[in-house]
């Protein structure tokens, strides 16, 4: 293939870390993405000569030769049109993701859509087939590629392959309802290293494996019938633990925090919740567990009130559509019943913003609200502990994210139990700051301890004491 490198290491993901953007003259520039995941490999990819294949996030751009950005080098795969309706919007986020989050809403199956998922698979394990060096490592992530390990074995069996899934696995109970259930399995079971974020997701694959595919199995290790050994093992993400505090030190983020206080009324207390708008974040649940408080008198607009960030997501699939409208319809009733001019019980904003914005209204909040039904791990209860260098702040979290198995200390929640909600909030809406104090200084430990660049460190240290097996695998 024209101008692609050969890399040590490469990364495959759906989304490239950067955004194309159309300049004023037509000329074509891209933008960093910066998200955790780049920030944590950057160093790795920059000392292994790495490579990052992903798709640019627009349809039916031509195929762009690869190109080196802030010194990443940088592999687009295209997608058609449709190829984002079915593969993207549809098997990945109409079949796969409702399915591994608990079917809180209704998963689609269609056999065009998992043709499609097939197909672009089929093409990112291509192209990373024909980028990798001899003997390199290929880190493959999330529940779109999720066929990607298999198909590259079968081309370069001397790689070694590591998986990872951002979201959660679920119980077999929910995943056998998938009618390709045996084909994703055995396109996970073409890597060496399969990493989840929590124990009991590694052991579900574990489980599925034996019984669906047969194959034996020893706590976390999968033997194939070639001898070949898979491991299944979790390794919890983190965030850019400093980066992120270091911002929320900043002066220009202390007096941001500080002109949103005062914009706000400066009221007792902030409420905060940050999220994507999806059906897994709990945001319909949570505003109304808040409009209740409110509406019984437990709490006063003149002394509380939530902000809500919920940045525009998936817009085209219907499901996001009707979520928008159920949130907008209630936080327009909240505010219509229980608001005074000049204070809204709730602001809503539906809109993304830069990375300082988002640490200022980390520093701003004093209750940040994180009440997923179900979330592989959820960063921003992470970013939110990151960012409270003061060891003040309380945050409300479900009991169904990832993150609660870490912090403990946290105000654990049931995110289907309204009237548990309302009581968590009006605590943590009373707490001393003795007691944010001590909660927050536990949380902050383990926060500082596990970042994201210990997170991929120890994925990739374990994928590369993997016993080499390579040169037994007996190829059928
Ligand atoms: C998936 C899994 C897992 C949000 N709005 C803005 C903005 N954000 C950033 C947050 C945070 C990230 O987006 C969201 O991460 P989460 O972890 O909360 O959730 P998902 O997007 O669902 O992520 C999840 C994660 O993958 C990693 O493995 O934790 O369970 O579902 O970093 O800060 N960032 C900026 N402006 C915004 O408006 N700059």
């Amino acid at each position: 293939m024209t101008g692609a490198p050969q890399a040590d290491l490469v990364i495959v993901a759906n989304r490239l870390p950067v955004d194309r953007v159309t300049q004023p003259d037509g000329s074509v520039a891209w933008r960093p993405s910066p998200g955790g995941l780049v920030t944590a490999l950057e160093p790795v990819l920059r000392a292994n000569d790495g490579a990052w294949i992903g798709w640019p996030g627009s349809a039916d751009d031509d195929e762009f030769e690869p190109f080196v950005e802030n010194g990443l080098s940088l592999i687009p795969v295209a997608l058609s049109a449709q190829e984002v309706e079915e593969f993207y919007e549809g098997f990945s986020n109409g079949t796969l993701w409702p399915l591994y989050h608990d079917v809180i809403a209704k998963p689609e199956f269609h056999r065009e859509w998992w043709d499609s998922y097939v197909a672009v698979n089929q093409r990112f394990a291509d192209r990373a087939a024909q980028v990798a060096a001899e003997g390199a490592t290929v880190w493959v992530q999330d529940y779109q590629l999720q066929l990607v390990p298999q198909m590259l074995r079968a081309q370069r069996p001397d790689l070694r392959i590591g998986f990872y899934l951002h979201i959660p696995f679920p119980p077999a109970e929910l995943f056998s309802q998938l009618p390709w259930r045996r084909q994703i399995l055995e396109g996970l079971l073409g890597a060496d290293l399969i990493g989840f974020q929590l124990p009991g997701a590694a052991a579900n694959f574990v489980r599925l494996v034996r019984s669906r595919v047969g194959h034996k199995t020893h706590r976390d290790t999968i033997y194939l019938p070639d001898g070949r050994p898979v491991k299944a093992t979790a390794f919890p993400i983190s965030i850019d633990t400093a980066g992120f505090e270091e911002l929320a030190r900043s002066d220009e983020v202390a007096k941001r925090a500080a002109e949103i206080r005062e914009a706000l009324g400066n009221p007792r207390r902030i409420f905060l919740g940050v999220d994507r708008l999806d059906y897994t974040k709990g945001i319909y649940s949570r505003l109304r567990a808040f409009g209740e408080l409110v509406r019984d008198g437990h709490l006063d607009v003149e002394d509380a009130v939530f902000v809500q960030v919920a940045t525009p997501s998936r817009e085209r699939v219907e499901q996001y559509r009707i979520l928008r409208d159920d949130i907008e319809m209630l936080v327009g009733r909240i505010n219509g019943d229980y608001g005074k001019i000049g204070n809204p019980a709730i602001h809503y904003l539906h809109n993304s913003y830069p990375r300082e914005e988002m640490a200022a209204f980390y520093r701003a909040a004093d209750v940040m609200v994180v009440t997923p039904f179900r979330d592989g791990m959820n960063l921003v209860a992470k970013e939110y502990v990151a960012c409270r260098f003061d060891d003040d702040g309380a945050l409300v979290l479900s009991e169904f994210a990832g993150a609660a198995q870490e912090l403990r200390q946290a105000w654990l929640v049931n995110p289907y139990d309204i009237d548990g909600m309302k009581s968590a909030l009006l605590d943590a809406f009373a707490a001393d700051r003795k007691e944010t104090s001590r909660r927050m200084r536990a949380m902050r430990r383990t926060v500082v301890q596990n970042d994201v660049a210990k997170w991929a460190a120890d994925f990739l240290r374990k994928l590369e004491e993997l016993p080499e097996q390579h040169d037994k695998t007996v190829r059928q």
